[in-house]
C-alpha cells in the first residue's frame, strides 16, 4: 500500500546512539506513531565487499555479489534481518566480491569494476552510478527510506525519460511508467487491464533509460506495492506491509546482461520438455472419455498438429484431487495410453485443496492428516477452506517435510502415464470469503533449509504459496521419474517460480484486448524470468467471434506456450470450430509454421535455459539502442516482440482495427518472413549520441491471411519438415533458411539445438549443436556449417540451404567438405516469387560450406 504524502513533519528527536556511531544519531519522527525515515549516516565502516551504516537505531548493508549485483539490507533496531531468501540462489546471495572504498567529505561508499556506490552522509541517501557515469539509481532527497510500523517504502528519482518493465503478470501496457501495483497472488477471473493484484508476485522490475538497463528485486513476500511517477511525478517508490527490506540491484548495463544476472539470482528456467512447445488443446473440461478422444481424434483427422491435450477439474471424481471420476473416465489409463498411441501427451490439473473428506478412504485427506502436514488455525486446528471440493484443507508448503510428502502423491497418475501437471487456484483461492483467500492469521510452519524454522501466519506466506506448491509438483516428479524433464504448469507464484513451472496469463476474455493484452504480458513476464508463458488462446471468458479467434491462433504460433483454454458453457473454440473454411486453414497454417520453426524455437529455448533471456523478448532487448529518442524502441512500435534474436512479430497495435498500419522496425536490414524479399531502410534518422539510425518503417496492408513477421539480415534460421507431434520424426532435409547482410563481412550466424527432447541425457553430453555462418563478399555467398557438438544423431542427412534476398541466380555453385577442402559442383535452384536461391547439400558430421558465386 502506498504511503499517503505528510505535508508537515515533526520533531527531531534524537534517538539511542548505537554502540558504533560516531557521529550524533537522528532519526525524524513522524506523525503516525513508529514512524521512522533514514534521515543521516551516523556511523560507517568498510566491509571487504561492502560497507555497514548506521541512521539512529537502523543498520544498513551495502554488499557487491558481483561487480555487477549489488545487495542492500536495512533493519530498523540493529539488527538485519535473517539472512535467507525463497527466491534468491543460496550461492548467489552468499556470493563476494572485493571493492574498493570511495569516499568524499559529503559521502561514503565504494566501487567495483563497474559501479560506484556513493551513499550521501546528511542527509541519508543512496547513489549509484556506473563507470561511464550513468546514473543508475538516486534515492529522493531525504526522502530514501520510511518505515512506518512493520511496512517500508523506498523512494528513487525517476527521470522522465527511464522507462520500467518486468514485475510479472501485471496487466496494462508494456511500460510500468505512470502505472502502481499491488503485489498479493489473487484468484482474478475475468481480469481486465486495469486489475490489480492477479495471480503473480514477481517483486522485480527493470529500468531503462538511453540505453543503459538495470534491475531492482525486493526480496519480501509480504504484500508489496510498486508506483511509477503516481505519488511523485519525478520518482518511483517501492515497499512492503511486513517483512524485510532486502533488495538487489542488477546492472547490465545491456539488457540481455540484466537478464542473465537475474538468471544468475533466481535461476534459469530448466528445459523443458519438446513436446511443451507444441499445440496443446485444453477446456474446462473435456469429459467423457469419448469426448477426449474426440476431440483428438478431429485433431489429428482436421492435421491440425498437436502435443498435448488437458484435463481440468472435472475429470476427477467430486472435484477431490488426485481422483478421476469413474464414472466419466472407466478406462483412464488405457485413454491415457490410447493418447499416447495417437503422439498425444495428456496433462492433468491437480489442485492444492485437498477434500476434506476424513471416512471416504480419500488418501491425500488421510495421509495429510497422519503426517501432520496440513495449514493451521491460530488455536491449532486445522484450518478448513471452501473451494472446488466443497470444505477443504491446504498442504503446508512452506514445511518442506510437507511439500515433500505433496510430490509423492504423484505417483500414481505418473505410474498410469499422465505427462505434465497443472497447479491453478494457487494463490491460494478460497471461495465464499471476501478475502477470497485464507486469513490472515492462519499458521504455516517454515522449516526449509536456510531458513530459522518457525511458525508464521499468512501474510509472510500468502506470495509463496503457489511457488512452493509448484515446487512440490515439480521435486516430487523429479524424485519419481529422476530422468524425465517434468512439465508443471502454475497459476500463482513468486520471483524464481520459473525454475518448477511455466506458467499462464488466468483468466483472460475472449475480447480483441485481451488479444492486445497478449504481447505486454508475456514478454513482461519473460523479463521476470517466466519464459514459458502463454495465454488462453481464444480467451477463457466469453466465446470469441471467428475472426478474433483465427488472429488468435495466429499469433499464438509464436508465443512460448501455445495453448488454447475455455471456460465451462462458453462455445467450442478448437481451431476447426466457430469460422469459415477459410479460417481453419489459416488456423491449421499458423499452427504448422508452428512445428516448422521447432528447431528455432527448441534452440530458443535451449539458450533460455542456459541463459535466463526469454524466448518472446521486447525489441529492446535486442535493440537498446533502436530508438532515435534513446527509449524503448517498443514504445514506438505498437505490439510488436521478438522470438529468440531474429524473427519479429508484428501484430496489428489494435488488432481489432481494419486499418493498414506501419511498423517501425529497428534499425537492422529486415526480410518479409513469408515473401523472402528484404526490406531496405526507407529513413535514416538521428539517434541520440547523433549516430545515423536507419529504422525503417513498413507500411502494412493488414489481412487475415497474413501474421507480418520479420527476420534480421545476418541470421541463419533451421526449420524442419513438417510434422503432425514434436514425437514424430520429420522426414527430408534440415532447411537453413539464410538472411544474407548487406554489408561485404558483416555478421552472419545461427545455431541450432537438439536432444531427445525429453531426458537429461543432455547433461551428459548428448545433445547435439551445429552453429551456421555466411560470409558476403563481392564474389559471392559462403554458408558455414560449423563440425557437431554432441553426441545426439540428428534426424536429417541432407540439408536445404535456402539463400533469401536473392533478385537473380548464382552463377555457380559448390560445396566443401570442413575436413576435406576439394569442392565439388551442386545444383541450385532460383525462386523468383520468393527471392531464393535453394541447394540441397549432403550434411556433415565435421562440417560443410556452400560457395555461391555471383
Ligand atoms: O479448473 C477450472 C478453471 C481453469 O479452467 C482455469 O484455467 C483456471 O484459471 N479454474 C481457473 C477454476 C475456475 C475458473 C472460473
Amino acid at each position: 500500500m502506498i504511503r499517503a504524502k505528510c505535508s508537515s513533519f515533526a520533531v527531531l528527536v534524537t534517538l539511542l546512539s548505537a554502540a558504533t556511531a560516531q557521529l550524533t544519531v537522528h532519526a525524524v519522527a513522524q506523525p503516525r506513531t513508529g514512524s521512522v525515515r533514514l534521515e543521516r549516516v551516523t556511523a560507517s565502516h568498510p566491509l571487504p565487499n561492502g560497507i555497514e551504516l548506521r541512521s539512529a537505531t537502523a543498520i544498513i548493508q551495502i554488499t557487491a555479489l558481483r561487480d555487477d549485483v549489488l545487495r542492500m539490507r536495512v533493519g530498523t533496531s540493529g539488527q538485519l534481518p535473517e539472512d535467507a531468501s525463497w527466491a534468491v540462489l543460496p550461492a548467489s546471495r552468499t556470493a563476494t566480491t572485493n571493492v574498493t572504498s570511495e569516499s568524499t567529505g559529503a559521502t561514503v561508499g565504494f566501487k567495483t569494476a563497474k559501479l560506484h556506490v556513493a551513499i550521501h552522509k546528511d542527509p541519508f541517501g543512496i547513489n549509484v552510478t556506473d563507470s561511464a557515469g550513468h546514473v543508475i539509481i538516486q534515492d529522493l532527497p531525504s526522502r530514501a527510506i520510511e518505515f512506518h510500523g512493520a511496512s517500508f517504502r523506498v523512494y528513487m528519482k525517476s527521470p522522465e525519460d527511464e522507462h520500467y518493465f518486468g514485475l510479472g503478470d501485471k496487466p496494462g501496457p508494456l511500460d510500468r511508467r505512470s502505472e502502481a501495483f499491488t503485489d498479493w497472488n489473487t484468484d482474478a477471473f475475468g481480469w481486465q487491464q486495469s486489475t490489480d493484484p492477479i495471480y503473480k508476485s514477481i517483486p522485480w522490475f527493470i529500468t531503462f533509460r538511453k540505453g543503459v538497463c538495470a534491475g531492482i528485486f525486493l526480496d519480501n513476500t509480504f504484500r508489496s506495492s510498486f508506483e511509477f511517477n503516481k505519488e511523485y511525478r519525478d520518482a518511483y517508490s517501492f515497499g512492503s506491509e511486513g517483512g524485510p527490506l532486502d533488495f538487489y540491484l542488477v546492472y547490465g548495463p545491456e539488457p540481455k546482461q540484466v537478464l542473465e544476472n537475474w538468471a544468475w539470482l533466481v535461476g534459469t528456467t530448466p528445459m523443458p520438455p519438446m513436446w511443451a512447445l507444441g499445440y496443446q488443446q485444453s477446456r474446462y473440461s473435456y469429459y467423457p472419455e469419448a469426448e477426449v478422444k474426440r476431440i483428438v481424434g478431429r485433431l489429428r483427422s482436421e492435421r491440425i498438429p498437436a502435443d498435448v491435450i488437458w484435463l481440468d477439474i472435472d475429470f476427477q471424481y467430486k472435484n477431490w484431487p488426485f481422483t478421476v471420476d469413474p464414472e466419466r473416465f472407466p478406462t483412464f489409463e488405457q485413454m491415457i495410453k490410447d493418447l499416447r498411441a495417437e503422439h498425444i501427451r495428456t496433462v492433468v490439473i491437480t489442485d492444492l485443496h485437498i477434500a476434506d473428506q476424513p471416512l471416504a478412504h480419500y488418501k491425500p485427506f488421510d495421509e495429510g492428516i497422519a503426517g501432520d502436514h496440513f495449514v493451521k488455525n491460530p488455536d491449532g486446528s486445522i484450518y478448513e477452506g471452501v473451494v472446488w471440493p466443497g470444505k477443504a484443507v491446504f498442504p503446508d508448503f512452506t514445511h518442506k517435510p510437507s511439500r515433500d510428502w505433496w510430490g509423492t502423491l504423484y505417483a500414481d497418475f505418473v505410474k498410469k502415464g499422465v505427462a505434465g501437471f497443472w497447479n491453478d487456484m494457487n494463490e491460494p483461492a478460497v471461495f465464499l470469503v471476501p478475502s477470497k483467500t485464507m486469513p490472515d492469521d492462519t499458521q504455516h510452519r517454515i522449516e526449509e533449509p536456510g531458513f530459522t524454522t518457525r511458525t508464521t501466519n499468512h501474510l509472510e506466506v500468502h506470495n509463496i504459496f503457489g511457488l512452493e506448491n509448484s515446487r512440490g509438483t515439480f521435486e516430487g516428479l523429479l524424485k519419481l521419474q529422476p530422468n524425465l524433464r517434468p512439465f508443471v504448469m502454475t497459476r500463482a507464484s513468486f520471483a524464481g517460480g520459473h525454475r518448477y513451472a511455466a506458467t499462464w496469463t488466468g483468466d483472460n476474455s475472449s475480447t480483441w484486448d485481451h488479444l492486445r493484452q497478449t504481447t505486454p504480458q508475456i514478454v513482461n513476464l519473460g523479463l521476470s524470468g517466466f519464459a514459458m508463458t502463454g495465454a488462453d488462446v481464444g480467451g477463457f471468458a466469453g466465446s470469441p467471434q471467428s475472426e478474433l479467434l483465427t488472429r488468435w491462433i495466429e499469433v499464438a504460433a509464436f508465443h512460448p506456450i501455445d495453448r488454447d483454454h475455455t471456460a465451462t458453457g462458453t462455445n467450442p473454440q478448437e481451431p476447426w470450430e466457430n469460422g469459415t473454411a477459410e479460417d481453419v486453414s489459416l488456423r491449421r497454417r499458423y499452427i504448422e509454421e508452428r512445428y516448422r520453426l521447432m528447431p528455432y524455437l527448441y534452440t530458443t529455448t535451449e539458450e533460455m535455459s542456459r541463459t535466463g533471456l526469454p524466448i518472446m523478448r521486447p525489441l529492446f532487448m535486442e535493440f537498446p539502442h533502436g530508438a532515435a529518442d534513446g527509449g524503448p524502441i517498443d514504445l514506438s512500435t505498437g505490439n510488436a516482440f521478438m522470438v529468440g534474436s531474429d524473427l519479429l512479430v508484428a501484430q496489428s497495435p489494435y488488432p481489432d482495427e481494419v486499418d493498414d498500419y506501419a511498423v517501425a522496425l529497428p534499425p537492422s536490414t529486415w526480410y518479409d518472413y513469408w515473401t523472402g524479399s528484404r526490406i531496405d531502410p526507407t529513413s535514416g534518422r538521428k539517434g541520440i549520441d547523433n549516430a545515423a539510425i536507419s529504422q525503417p518503417e513498413v507500411h502494412i496492408h493488414r489481412t487475415l491471411e497474413t501474421l507480418p513477421i520479420f527476420v534480421r539480415a545476418g541470421s541463419v534460421i533451421p526449420e524442419q519438415p513438417l510434422v503432425q507431434s514434436t514425437e514424430e520424426q520429420p522426414q527430408g532435409p534440415l532447411t537453413l533458411r539464410v538472411y544474407p547482410p548487406t554489408t561485404f563481412g558483416a555478421e552472419c550466424s545461427g545455431s541450432l539445438y537438439l536432444d531427445d527432447g525429453i531426458s537429461y541425457d543432455f547433461k551428459k553430453g548428448d545433445f547435439l549443436r551445429v552453429n551456421f555462418a555466411c560470409r558476403l563478399s563481392a564474389q559471392g555467398l559462403i554458408v558455414t556449417v560449423a563440425p557437431r557438438e554432441g553426441t545426439f544423431q540428428p534426424w536429417w542427412k541432407l540439408l536445404s540451404i535456402e539463400v533469401y534476398g536473392a533478385a537473380k541466380p548464382y552463377t555457380s555453385a559448390s560445396v566443401t567438405l570442413l575436413d576435406h577442402p576439394a569442392a565439388s559442383p551442386v545444383t541450385t535452384n532460383f525462386d523468383a516469387e520468393h527471392h531464393r536461391v535453394t541447394a540441397l547439400v549432403s550434411d556433415d558430421p565435421k562440417g560443410v560450406q556452400l560457395q555461391l558465386t555471383y
